[in-house]
């Protein structure tokens, strides 16, 4: 007759030797399988003489389900360690740094507007966005463009068929409609820039009809003019990351502001170079102003409580001066080689404290 707890033993030393998880269930159909030795056992129940049966039936159930257990205690402690394993082979150390050879490249629009967000949003001013498609009323009447104003013409400006009687559906001109929405939207103190797409029907060789603004605003009680033109100066310097450039602001004109200015930066052209920051030569950089009452009240705000600063700049003509792009057409391209020379490694997001581009 088999001696049971020598077979138990046996067993169990070679399930706890077992050392993978093929081993172990190589020695489960051994043990427990349909020819394995314990089922064997089982079968022999048959030929016992029947006063002997019961407690020998009992005896090989009890082996039966000793075996059991430990073949699934060990199959749990070899899935647990083949976790373990995976997961140590599968760590990502994430203080190593960026792959050398990234294919991807950050197009120079979405650099710049990433740096002009980070220049202005250390400044206390937030992000707003609002649709590409505008009601003439947003893009042109509340921002004291009269009805026969020549930027309202079909030549500058994309409509869009509306219903008759209905007020007209345009592409936005400027970003200025998102921020005539933040007015609209929340009470002062307002501080929020705009950049985004904005549409004209304009195309040569400086003038795309889909191209980039960005547009800030201040509203508040006390904001004048000095807070203009140190948020402005402090922006251009920080922009084209040169501490002591040169600027100058011109008196201008624009239906939103008044009064309003336009600034230009320092540069030198001489042998096909462009430099900037210095010399006798101006270019012309941003528009700006004191926010017009009138464009304050169609609003929603009292102009006798309020009042605030505004800007407007082109994406495009910042990045070209800052990065050296000759040919404004070349943006919209999405020439590969282009974009390896000019655009940015995805890794290098800018910041003020860790430097705006690298
Ligand atoms: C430019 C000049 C400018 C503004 C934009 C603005 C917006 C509101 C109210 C008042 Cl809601 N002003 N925007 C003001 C002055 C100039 O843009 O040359 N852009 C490319």
């Amino acid at each position: 007759m088999t001696d049971l707890a020598a077979l138990e033993t046996e067993l169990a030393a070679r399930i706890d030797a077992a050392q993978n998880l093929e081993a172990l269930e190589a020695l489960r159909v051994e043990t427990l399988g349909k020819k394995g030795r314990v089922t064997e056992l089982m079968k022999t129940l048959g030929t016992i003489a029947p006063e002997e049966r019961k407690a020998r039936g009992a005896a090989f159930n009890v082996l039966k389900d000793a075996i059991a257990a430990k073949l699934d205690a060990r199959k749990a402690a070899l899935e647990g360690s083949a976790l373990d394993a995976r997961l140590a082979q599968e760590t990502v150390d994430v203080t190593l740094p960026p792959r050398a050879r990234e294919e991807g490249r950050i197009h120079p629009i979405s650099q710049t507007i990433d740096e002009l967000v980070a220049i202005f949003g250390e400044m206390g001013f937030a992000v707003a966005e609002g649709p590409d498609i505008e009601s003439d009323d947003y893009n042109f009447t509340r921002l004291n463009i009269p009805p026969e104003h020549p930027a309202r013409q079909a030549h500058d400006t994309f409509y869009l068929a509306g219903k008759p009687g209905e007020s007209h559906v345009v592409l936005r001109t400027h970003t200025s409609p998102v921020q005539v929405r933040s007015m609209l939207g929340q009470k002062p103190p307002i501080r929020v820039i705009a950049p985004g797409r904005t549409y004209r029907s304009d195309s040569d060789a400086t003038h795309s009809p889909n191209f980039h603004q960005i547009e800030g605003l201040i509203v508040d009680k006390s904001t004048h003019m000095g807070h203009l033109k140190g948020c402005l100066v402090d922006f251009v310097r920080a922009f084209f990351e040169i501490p002591d450039l040169r600027y100058r602001f011109r008196p201008s004109y624009f239906p939103f502001t008044e009064p309003s200015a336009e600034m230009d930066i320092a540069c030198t052209r001489g042998n096909g170079e462009l430099k900037l920051g210095v010399g006798d030569d101006w270019l012309e950089i941003l528009g700006c102003g004191m926010v017009n009452p009138k464009v304050l009240s169609m609003c929603g705000i009292d102009p006798e409580e309020y009042q605030g600063f505004a800007f407007g700049m082109g994406i495009e003509r910042v990045a070209m001066l800052k990065y050296g792009i000759p040919d404004l057409r070349t943006f919209y391209e999405a020439d590969m080689r282009w974009l390896r020379h000019y655009g940015f490694a995805p890794a290098d997001v800018p910041t003020l404290a860790g430097g705006l581009a690298r």
